[in-house]
């Protein structure tokens, strides 16, 4: 109908729950609003990656930010190891095209990949540099992972035990949010952080190395309704501004103001399409 996300003019802009994606999302919305005519909704910190992906699909989304490596395992069900990851971005482009009716827009710059972290000084009393030299500790750290974590069958707990044989002594799942709290109170040692993760830095936490590859690239970039984007170029030519303006450190920076310093998102989203030149 005239008011759907696809075609109409209103664009409804979604997101995961994690401040980054959260801060993606308010990117969006602000740079729509300030460059087109169109209206935009925001339905921020909606659930996790399957809820944002089916409201998609089914147009109660026009668009929210995603990672290639998430389209590649969770959406389109790739189990078989990515032979060029330079290629990946493609790859998942074409097949979300040709499978979903939907694309996506230039990569961010940055790559959030899941990564194994772990405190400073358990790293440094037992030499830990890669995830293989965890199966010397590994019986005696509990592990916290995330729900989504816990819940991934591809790119997920289950199958990185597997890859590498680990033995963790417990494994606790909780909220994203929760996580280095529970690293501080001592409840966990080990967690799949997020490379771009704001309190990585705070927690004085080391990432380990993925010595078997075992994560894909997480390249980070809109993926938006085709039907939208025919109907309104704009969006895509939008969010095509973004392309490369948000690299690691710079995205890590942004986290890092709404977890650690607590700054309002808009207050920091505006900030940063202010210095990259994109709104007044
Ligand atoms: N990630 C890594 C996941 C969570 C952490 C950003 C690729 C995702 O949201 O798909």
């Amino acid at each position: 109908g005239a008011r759907s996300s696809g075609a109409g003019d209103t664009v409804v802009v979604g997101s995961k729950d994690f401040t980054e994606n959260i801060l993606l999302g308010e990117i969006a919305a602000q740079l729509l609003e300030s460059k087109t005519d169109l209206k935009v909704v925001r339905k921020l910190n909606l659930g996790g990656t399957t809820v944002n992906f089916n409201g998609l699909k089914t147009g109660d989304l026009t668009l929210y930010a995603e990672y290639d490596g998430t389209g590649y395992s969770a959406h389109l069900g790739h189990t078989e190891p990515i032979t060029d990851p330079d290629a990946l971005f493609d790859q998942v482009k074409k097949e979300f095209e040709e499978k979903f009716g939907l694309t996506w827009s230039e990569p961010l710059g940055l790559n959030n990949t899941y990564t194994l972290a772990v405190p400073r000084a358990l790293a440094e009393q037992y030499n830990l540099k890669t995830y293989s030299d965890l199966l010397a500790v590994d019986e005696q750290l509990v592990f916290g992972t995330t729900n989504e974590f816990m819940g991934r069958t591809v790119d997920g707990y289950e199958p990185l035990v597997r890859t590498y044989g680990f033995q963790f002594k417990d494994v606790a799942t909780m909220q994203t949010g929760l996580r280095y709290k529970a690293i501080e109170n001592g409840d966990i040692q080990i967690m799949d952080a997020y490379a771009t993760d704001g309190k990585l830095k705070e927690f004085d936490m080391v990432i380990l190395e993925d010595d078997k590859n075992f994560f894909p690239p997480y390249k980070g970039a809109y993926v938006i309704r085709m039907d939208a984007v025919e109907a309104h170029p704009e969006i895509l030519e939008t969010l095509n501004l973004l392309g490369g303006k948000l690299p690691d450190e710079t995205m890590q920076e942004l986290n890092y103001r709404v977890e650690v310093l607590e700054e309002p998102v808009d207050q920091v989203a505006r900030d940063f399409l202010k210095s990259a030149g994109l709104i007044d």
